[in-house]
Formats: structure tokens, sequence, C-alpha cells
């Protein structure tokens, strides 16, 4: 049975695959797993029967219909590629370092991204909305300017294409409608390879397709 996703039902990203099971389907896309998606309405997600799944009302979540139920996207990602070849490399320190990309991504690099789609999104009439703004892109500059520096003129973090460029490049997705991804050309060209992959092009069609039936049936 193959296992089953959580995703909105409605995404407010508008099928720009910006939503976190995004990262979950271009994981199944690349190890080459089919996979179920259920889709939660927003009046769903804090009701009893999804947060006995997810503790937070979130998605994504994974089931594999032999009782193993998990959320967090890191967490389902790393599951998947822990069990099928292609998203961590055999060399046991080579995986360990591309697991430590995975947290780096999640820990380090999406956290002031977030910061700056809050502040957009929810901050916008607060006073102190004009002032934190440059604090907060400058803090984004500072992780992608050393980003950069590692990547050099790499195609991927560490060696072969990982779940930790998975990870680091759908959290750099977010920046586009900031611009702040043009100033560091290495990183726009390295987001571009990731979405490039057939296995991102297979994932971002299925999610865009949610948001196509959605609006068609709205
Ligand atoms: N740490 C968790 C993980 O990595 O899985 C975070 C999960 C999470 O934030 N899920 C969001 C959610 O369920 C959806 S992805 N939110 C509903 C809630 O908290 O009640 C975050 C997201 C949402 C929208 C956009 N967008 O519109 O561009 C982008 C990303």
């Amino acid at each position: 049975m193959p296992p089953t996703i959580t995703a909105f039902a409605q995404s407010p990203d508008r099928g720009r695959g910006l939503a976190r099971d995004m990262r979950v389907r271009w994981a199944l896309e690349e190890v080459g797993r089919p996979y179920d998606v259920r889709l939660v309405p927003f009046a769903q997600m804090k009701a009893p029967a999804h947060l006995a799944l997810h503790p937070f009302g979130q998605i994504p979540t994974y089931e594999d219909g032999a009782g193993l139920a998990l959320f967090e996207s890191g967490a389902i990602v790393l599951h998947i590629a822990e069990r099928h070849p292609g998203l961590l490399p055999a060399d046991t320190n080579a995986r360990s370092r591309a697991i430590g990309w995975m947290f780096a991504a999640l820990s380090t690099v999406e956290p002031p991204i977030v910061d700056l789609s809050m502040a957009m999104l929810v901050e916008r009439d607060q006073p102190w909305h004009e002032q934190r703004l440059p604090l907060i892109k400058d803090r984004i500059r500072g992780r992608l300017g050393e980003l950069a520096s590692r990547l050099g003129d790499a195609d991927w973090l560490d060696g072969a294409f990982s779940a930790g460029d998975l990870m680091m490049v759908h959290v750099l997705r977010r920046l586009g409608a900031s611009g702040l991804l043009d100033e560091y050309p290495s990183l726009a060209a390295y987001v571009a390879r990731g979405e490039a992959r057939p296995a991102y092009q297979r994932a971002f069609a299925a999610q865009l397709a949610v948001f196509t039936a959605a609006q068609a049936g709205a």
C-alpha cells in the first residue's frame, strides 16, 4: 500500500509549491515511490482527527499504511531517504553530512526566511514593521552569503544531489517574491538546478493540480 501524505485542500500559496507537502512529494518522486494524498480543509486542520495525526494541526503528515504516522517535513523526508536509495549517499560519513545539510536548511536557513514571510503577511500594520524588515532581510543576506561561499561553483552542497539539497532548495524557493535570491546568482542557479529535476517537476505538477482543481470547483 502506498503511503498517504496530507496537503492543504486550498493552499494559500496558490499552487506555487511553497507549502511543505512539496518537499515530501519531491522526495517520494526522487526515490520513485507512489503516494496518495489526503487534502485537509482549513476547517479540519485543528479538529481532533487531524490533531491526532499532527499535534500542531498542520500539514504535511505521512502515514505508511503499516502503522507508522509521522509529522514534520524534515522527519518525513529523512524517513523516505533512509528507506529508499536516491537521496542519501552510501558512504556513512557523506550520509551524515547530507543529513547535516537537511538540519542546516531547516534550523539555520529557514527561520529568518519564515520571519520575512510572516512580516509580510501578518505584521504589515504594526508600527515597527518598516524598522524590522531591513533587520530580517540582513539576517537572510548573512545566511545566503555564507551558503553561497560554501557552495562555491559546485552543483550541490556536498557531492551528488541529496536530501540536504532537496530541503535547502525548497527552503530557498520561499525567497522568490522578495528578490533576495537574485542578489546571489550562484544560489539562484542552485535553486533552478533543483527545480529542473524531473522529480521536482512531477511533484510540482501534482500540487499545482490540486490548486487548479480547487479553483475549478470554487
Ligand atoms: N515544521 C513543520 C514542518 O516542517 O513540517 C512546519 C509545518 C507547517 O508550517 N505547515 C504549514 C501549516 O500547516 C503549511 S506549510 N500551516 C497551517 C497552520 O499552522 O495552521 C507553510 C506554508 C504555508 C503557506 C505558504 N504560502 O502561502 O506561500 C508557504 C508555506
